[in-house]
């Protein structure tokens, strides 16, 4: 089974900051992933200057997507995404508002899960151009598993108009 310690399961991170040093924010979240337990760093998108979506009286985010193998465990991943987080600084006040470090867990394997607390494939990472841009820059041809679209096609079917600019 993927996610046990004999076969790595493949799992997708969206990673974004707006508050501080957002791209070395960014960067250093990259680092740590690829030095998460039993995880290894495969994919690493460019970096992203992205207009806020949701709550727009902030600063432009930094975004981009992770791509990592791992034996980790979805809900263990995601323990240690929020340990990461909070150990940025993260402190949860505005929903949708400004913040040292935000992880998502995009993609893990083709797994559906809707429990409470944790729902994958992420629900809203189809409607945001700043997950799927970078998300098609290292894995066009990735499945959704319950649209059963490829990336590419989610990208090209977008009607966010949020702007996204590639950084480096
Ligand atoms: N994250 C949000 C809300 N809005 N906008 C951009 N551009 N980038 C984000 O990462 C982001 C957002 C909630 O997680
Ligand atoms: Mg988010
Ligand atoms: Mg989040």
């Amino acid at each position: 089974m993927a996610g046990t310690a004999s076969t790595p399961a493949v799992a997708h991170i969206g990673i974004g900051s707006n508050l501080g040093d957002a791209q070395a924010n960014c960067l250093k979240a990259l680092e740590a992933l690829d030095g998460l337990k039993e995880s290894c760093l495969i994919r690493a998108s460019s970096l992203y200057r992205t207009e806020p979506v949701g709550y727009e009286n902030q600063e432009w985010f930094v975004n981009c997507v992770a791509m990592l193998e791992t034996g980790l465990s979805p809900y263990n991943l995601v323990l240690f995404m929020q340990e990461m987080e909070k150990a940025a600084g993260r402190r949860r006040v505005i929903s949708c508002g400004p913040r040292t470090l935000d992880l998502d867990l995009l993609f893990y394997e083709d797994m559906i899960i809707r429990e409470n607390g944790l729902t994958v494939p992420h629900p809203e990472l189809i409607h945001r151009r700043f997950v799927l841009e970078p998300l098609r820059e290292i894995d066009p041809g990735k499945i959704h598993p319950v649209l059963k679209k490829t990336v590419d096609e989610l990208y090209l079917a977008l009607h966010d108009v949020k702007q996204v600019w590639k950084i480096s």
